[in-house]
């Protein structure tokens, strides 16, 4: 879809302007090696497309979803760690923690937390949110990465501590929740915050459950693979009933993206 090509350029570019670190070198280029390598850029996408469908404005979207972008990247270089699951390939390239040590890859993580609310609290970066408005977005960022969230779920994870439902919740909806939230708040529709978390929540279910499928791991190994579709469906289905439910249509931006992920597991289906 052309539109969201064009939403993932301006992300793109939108990070390169809020990306303003270059010393220590080591530690600006640990902290700049996945954020600019090409990921889907899903979690900022899905932030404009709401905020579009909203009426939002869009720049203010993009900005606010690039501070979730840099705290999911965050994110990735933690869990390639040694201690967490001792990656040394992502995105086909080597780990964080491979390429520039141990030591910095964790300084780079915590630095891209950090600097993600720097960006959110920055004098003007927001062209059209009140300051109450923006407490709201840091908070919903706060709330949905941390202890609360993505952390707390990382944890679960490691200890294995809960059921795979739960951490799902956290460790992976997390942040699609807060994608969804925040592109209520920028088009200022708190009267739809809830149901845009359900949506996110639903939506971040759908995504882990495919790529557990994709992975053959999680779901698919708890479930086995066609329970596990099963399930994708059951997903699906909610995201999309979810979307007439808050935003009275189906958009199709918003319905593109789930079809995209939800496709990966169907042509995965139907392929030998
Ligand atoms: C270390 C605090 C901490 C949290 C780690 C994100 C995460 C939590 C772990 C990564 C492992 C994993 C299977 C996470 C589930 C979510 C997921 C599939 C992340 C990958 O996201 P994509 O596919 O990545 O959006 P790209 O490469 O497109 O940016």
């Amino acid at each position: 879809m052309e539109k969201i090509s064009l939403w993932r350029e301006r992300i793109d570019k939108r990070l390169k302007e809020l990306f303003l670190p270059t010393y220590p070198e080591d530690l600006a280029s640990a902290m700049a090696y996945y954020l600019f390598q090409p990921g889907k850029r899903i979690r900022p996408i899905i932030t404009v497309a709401v905020a579009e469908v909203l009426g939002g404005d869009e720049e203010d979207a993009i900005t606010a979803g690039c501070a979730v972008e840099m705290i999911h990247n965050y994110s990735l270089i933690h869990d390639d760690l040694p201690a967490m699951d001792n990656d040394d390939l992502r995105r086909g390239m080597p780990t964080c923690h491979k390429k520039f040590g141990e030591a910095i890859a964790i300084l780079a993580g915590d630095a891209l937390l950090t600097y993600a609310f720097e960006v959110l609290s920055r004098p003007k970066v927001f062209k059209t949110l009140s300051p109450q408005e923006i407490i709201r977005v840091i908070h919903i960022v706060s709330v949905k990465s941390g202890i609360e969230g993505m952390v707390g779920g990382q944890a679960l994870d490691i200890k294995r501590s809960a059921d795979l439902y739960r951490i799902n919740l956290k460790k992976t909806a997390a942040l699609f929740e807060a994608s969804f939230m925040l592109g209520g708040v920028v088009s200022k529709r708190e009267d739809l915050i809830g149901g845009l978390e359900e949506l996110g929540r639903n939506f971040g279910l759908l995504f882990q459950i495919t790529d557990d499928i994709l992975d053959r791991d999680g779901y698919f190994e708890l479930l086995g693979e066609e329970e596990a579709k099963d399930k994708a469906g059951e997903m699906y289905r909610k995201v999309i009933d979810g979307l007439e439910r808050v935003f009275g249509s189906k958009p199709a931006s918003i319905k593109f993206l789930a079809d995209k992920v939800y496709n990966r597991v169907r042509e995965e289906a139907s392929s030998p």
